[in-house]
């Protein structure tokens, strides 16, 4: 058996063992187990994100062996096309954005919400191609400059941020004409990426490397790109970026930068890998909903304790008020007005206790309970939900990095 089809047949094991043992639990809990199936419901999916021009269609069409998207120098993609091999007789041929997102057999659902603007830009292309038979592709508009939603008419950022959580590799590709200058890019791998993936899913690569000058070129724009990433991600340590060009009729590339020519096959290999990284995709979104779980209880567990010392404690003092309304109660009464003729201690110390003698005592003795209760339901349980609810991490121990994230 392949290394790929190894991993579908686990996926569908996974598939068919996390409803069985997940269900329950997330019933109990009221958590939603279909969002954890989402990312399992189709093929794996490959993400193309880059600035425009940066070469994201033409290395598709070089992967898929076949000229499936428009290329050119200016913005040339306006739309998130994604490109998948058509399944037993369907026809090849496109769909519509609404149809995506409205076909349950597809993870797509998501974008619905980010109106019907996004949908006239979203298609899902059927192309029979060997490669698709195991993996989706998706092509998206290139980053921009200085653009904002309005220029957009749609969440352009957002729209990658949920693809790129279904997502089970993210290919970033530059150019050393921007080399990580583009503000939208600077945007995603700040704000959008370290929310939606893992940065094992991330593969960065500079592309069109052959339009440098010379190697001091190419080493200005690589060290620009690596410059920028840093100050981006805030990170010092930088990740594997793949230096790659397309062949272009017509083009010649520089004998020095002939040694590269194998970073692209590498790249597209690492691609072809990405049923394997639906699995560990898999198991980490597991990973983080079972410890969000546990994180859950962990604070319910603690709520239940501090309410349970809190209700105790405010039970001792109502239990204190009320011994003091029975005894004094029309003590404190009769010292006012001079009703009840003879209080109940008085009775009391005299010996001349009757039935009647406890009729003012157990009156004081349900106004105080009765008031007590009042007060607990109305103001201090409120409260007591109110101080948690601002400050839900003190009823967790934040001890690993997991639950400070
Ligand atoms: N010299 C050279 N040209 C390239 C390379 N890759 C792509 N091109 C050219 O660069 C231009 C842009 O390529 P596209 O594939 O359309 O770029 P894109 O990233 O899809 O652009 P948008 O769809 O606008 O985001 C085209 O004219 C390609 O022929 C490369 O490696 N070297
Ligand atoms: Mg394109």
């Amino acid at each position: 058996m392949s290394e790929n089809k190894k991993a579908m047949e686990l996926k569908r094991q996974l598939e068919e063992i996390l409803p069985r043992k997940l269900d329950k639990v997330f019933k109990d809990y009221g958590l939603d187990l279909d969002e954890l199936l989402v990312p399992l419901k189709w093929k794996p999916l490959v993400l193309f994100i880059g600035n425009y021009s940066s070469g994201k269609s033409t290395f598709i069409n070089e992967f898929l062996g076949k000229e499936i998207q428009r290329t050119g120098q200016a913005p040339t993609d306006d739309s998130f096309t994604i490109i998948t091999a058509p399944e037993g007789d369907e026809p090849e041929g496109d769909l519509t954005g609404s149809t995506v997102v409205n076909d349950e057999r597809f993870p797509f659902e998501s974008l619905r919400g980010f109106g019907q603007k996004l949908l006239s830009h979203l298609s899902l292309k059927r192309v029979k191609s060997p490669v698709l038979e195991h993996i989706a592709i998706i092509d998206t508009p290139g980053m921009l400059d200085s653009v904002t939603e309005k220029d957009r008419g749609y969440d352009y950022l957002g729209v990658v941020g949920e693809l790129a959580k279904l997502s089970d590799l993210i290919v970033l590709m530059f150019d050393p004409h921007k080399a990580g200058t583009i503000k939208e890019t600077y945007k995603v791998l700040r704000v959008t990426l370290p929310g939606a993936a893992g940065e094992d899913r991330v593969r960065f690569v500079l592309n069109r490397i052959d339009e440098c000058e010379s190697l001091e070129d190419l080493l200005r724009a690589y060290g620009t790109l690596c410059w920028n990433l840093s100050q981006m991600t805030g990170r010092k340590d930088i990740p594997r970026i793949y230096l790659t060009f397309a062949k272009i009729e017509g083009k010649t590339v520089p004998q020095e930068f002939l040694i590269w020519s194998k970073e692209r096959d590498e790249l597209k290999k690492s691609l072809l890998d990405a049923p394997r990284m639906r699995l560990y995709h898999m198991l980490q979104e597991v990973d983080n909903v079972v410890r969000e779980l546990a994180l859950q209880i962990e604070a319910m567990e603690n709520f239940r304790k501090r309410f349970r010392s809190k209700f105790w404690n405010f039970t001792k003092t109502l239990s204190l008020s009320g011994l003091v309304a029975f005894l004094f109660g029309d003590l404190a009464m009769h010292l006012v007005s001079g009703y009840p003729e003879t209080p109940f201690v008085v009775d009391l110390v005299s010996r001349t206790v009757t039935a009647d003698s406890f009729i003012w005592p157990l009156i004081w003795l349900l106004v105080v309970v009765a008031a007590g209760a009042l007060v607990f339901q109305k103001v201090t349980f409120p409260l007591f939900v109110k101080r948690y609810a601002s400050d839900p991490d003190s009823l967790v121990k934040l001890k690993s990095p997991f639950k400070d994230a």
